[in-house]
């Protein structure tokens, strides 16, 4: 029986994520080519986000529109992501999902304005 030391764990660990990180980027491509019309779309109307929450696939990108009179924002609660200008209306703002696990944001002009994106890888 081998003991792994911290050196060659790390070392082991290393190798399972590039490997992981190559089959990723393979799926990715394969499914661009699947599917490249998918559009991760949010609406911002009547003061809501629609849909509320919106659930991707790491790598894609997520655009808001806002089709209120009213400026709009995109803010990160955690400052996850870059966060938007003021929107005016019919302008848009597109992000690309990063890491997986759970972004929730807000309109700085309405801060009871929210909505949740769930990156999955
Ligand atoms: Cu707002």
């Amino acid at each position: 029986m081998i003991t792994l030391t911290p050196k060659y764990k790390m070392a082991a660990l290393l190798r399972g994520i590039a490997f992981l990180n190559l089959s990723l980027f393979a799926l990715g491509g394969e499914m661009k080519n699947a599917d490249s019309s998918k559009q991760n779309r949010i609406e911002i109307k009547d003061f809501a986000f629609n849909p509320k929450t919106l659930t991707v696939k790491s790598g894609e990108k997520i655009t808001w529109i806002n089709h209120d009179d009213e400026p709009h924002t995109v803010v990160s609660v955690e400052k996850q992501f870059k966060k938007s200008t003021a929107l005016d209306t019919d302008q848009e703002f597109t992000v690309t999902a990063g890491a997986p696990g759970t972004y929730t944001y807000f309109c700085s002009v309405h801060p009871k304005m929210t909505g949740t994106i769930v990156v999955e890888k």
